[in-house]
């Protein structure tokens, strides 16, 4: 790396890295200086996230950034910013002290919050107001909960941050919401991007908490002086990115055009989670986008993610944890390839089965699951394994034809970003399932998506039309076209009625 850089602290529900990014002979190039594991941390019944371990690891990975540069001739910091994942968010009192641990959004406290928040005010009423997906991890029923429980942040709180808005603060001491991760809120007007003043005083949460969104691209501080002197990183500005992980994914899609009214393209940001959409120039808060449970999120600029949350890479990561726990960990490419020589849809798996969001143990789980269904159970893990990408695959194709109605347009191409590009077999079952050709990669969106919104901050460069071409001068993509489509139609049929 060479001349100006920039640094993209980029957390996800399972890890954490801090990556440098520099524009070299047209390209951009990314290094990683330090990568981190991230899990939830159970208390009881309680689940927290183990924040001041970040924010350690955070600063250290700075530290290590701050000193490869000092000893780089051409090189100098130019920013940083952070991006984490939705709906999570901290507090602080009123004399800027963070009051107790942050939670995690599989905290089961939240169970039943949603059907409490509909009994005050209807599902309709809280759709045309938020234009969000129904899910009990938004942070409408995260604080719905507290407040249920008594919860003395909540009594305490004089500022609400998102959690990578938390980060910011702790950087630099500015207490600012990016758009962006608001809008995973559940509580923001997708029309005017502020906070919704009806669905807050329904809820009886204070709007005085929250700052006004600021916009993705906006220099909000420089590093504090305090974190200068662990970091190294001395006046250095800090550029709030897209902080909602996704969104800095979406981003990072190397599509030519940027939220295209009739979108012939869609995204799936493939992760813990598979956020699977289009991005479009304005929300869709129509009947049909309620019954279907879209959502319209924030896009860098103001455009909008329609898109819907799939349960993701989870289950096949939890299937390894509940190995692990019992002594045999397969390595990732030792599970793909027991899935790929498993028979095909043996057990069918629906990611988005309410058992599947935070079990106890998901092999366990996957068990009881194939008896409630009717199923028959599964034989060994390599069942298991596969059944957990097919069960993507599936709700892919679901998906795929709900945005195509809810859009009227024609999807040709997935664009799969994120960690989940880089397993072959599920973007090959994507292809056929969905009957369409498949464009893998970049692998790692999110941080790109961060660094370009940062360069689009610092007026490095101008337009996210601009940042598109360079990502997609700079990293290789892999192209999958349908093979076997047919033997999925009966599948289909069944999952549907799972
Ligand atoms: C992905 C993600 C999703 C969000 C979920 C929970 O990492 O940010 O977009 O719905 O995590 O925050």
């Amino acid at each position: 790396l060479t001349g100006p850089i920039h640094l993209a602290v980029d957390l996800g529900a399972s890890s954490g890295r801090v990556i440098a990014a520099g524009i070299t002979n047209g390209k951009l190039q990314l290094a990683e200086i330090w990568r981190f594991e991230n899990k939830p941390v159970r208390v009881h019944e309680d689940l927290f996230w183990n924040h001041l371990g970040l924010w350690q690891e955070i600063t250290y990975g700075l530290r290590l950034a701050a000193n490869q540069a000092a000893s780089l001739p051409d090189v100098k910091i130019a920013s940083v910013g952070v991006d984490t994942w939705g709906v999570d968010f901290g507090m602080l009192d009123e004399n800027d002290q963070l009051i107790g641990p942050v939670r995690c959004y599989r905290d089961p406290r939240n169970q039943g919050m949603m059907a409490e928040a509909v009994s005050k005010l209807s599902r309709d009423e809280i759709f045309a107001e938020t234009g969000l997906q129904f899910m009990e991890i938004n942070t409408l029923y995260q604080l719905i909960a507290g407040r249920q429980a008594n919860d003395v942040s909540l009594q305490h709180a004089k500022t609400f941050l998102m959690m990578a808005d938390l980060f910011h603060w702790m950087l630099s001491g500015a207490k600012t919401i990016e758009a962006t991760n608001a809008s995973t809120t559940q509580m923001l007007s997708p029309e005017t991007g502020q906070w919704s003043a009806k669905l807050l005083s329904t809820f009886d949460i204070p709007a005085e908490l929250f700052p006004d969104p600021t916009p993705a691209g906006t220099p909000i501080g420089v590093v504090h002086p305090t974190v200068a002197e662990i970091t190294g990183l001395h006046e250095v500005p800090v550029i709030t990115p897209a902080t909602h992980d996704t969104a800095s994914a979406v981003l990072s899609v190397p599509a030519i055009d940027f939220a295209p009214a009739k979108p012939d393209w869609c995204y799936i940001s493939s992760g813990t989670w598979s956020l699977m959409g289009v991005e479009l120039p304005k929300p869709k808060v129509t009947p049909l986008c309620s019954e279907l449970n879209f959502t319209n999120e924030g896009g860098v600029h103001r455009s909008t993610r329609l898109l819907k949350n799939i349960g993701g890479l989870w289950i096949f990561q939890q299937i390894r944890a509940s190995l692990q726990r019992k002594g045999s960990a397969p390595s990732w490419s030792e599970m793909v390839d027991a899935a790929k020589a498993a028979a095909p849809f043996e057990l069918l798996i629906n990611p988005d089965d309410p058992a599947l969001l935070a079990p106890t143990d998901m092999i366990e789980e996957l068990h009881a699951l194939s008896q409630r269904t009717g199923q028959a159970a599964p034989t060994d893990n390599g069942v298991l394994f596969r059944a957990a990408l097919e069960g993507l695959a599936l709700r892919y194709r679901a998906t795929l034809e709900s945005l195509e109605r809810l859009t009227d347009s024609s999807i040709r191409t997935i664009h799969i970003v994120g960690g989940g590009s880089q397993n072959q077999l599920l973007c090959q079952m994507t292809a056929d399932a969905c009957n369409r050709t498949v464009v893998a990669g970049p692998v790692e969106a999110t941080a790109i998506g961060n660094v370009v919104m940062q360069m689009i901050g610092s007026g490095r460069l101008e337009s996210i039309s601009e940042a598109r071409k360079l990502i997609r001068d700079s990293f290789p993509t892999t192209t999958y076209q349908p093979q076997n489509t047919q033997i999925w139609d009966e599948p289909a049929a069944r999952f549907s009625q799972l």
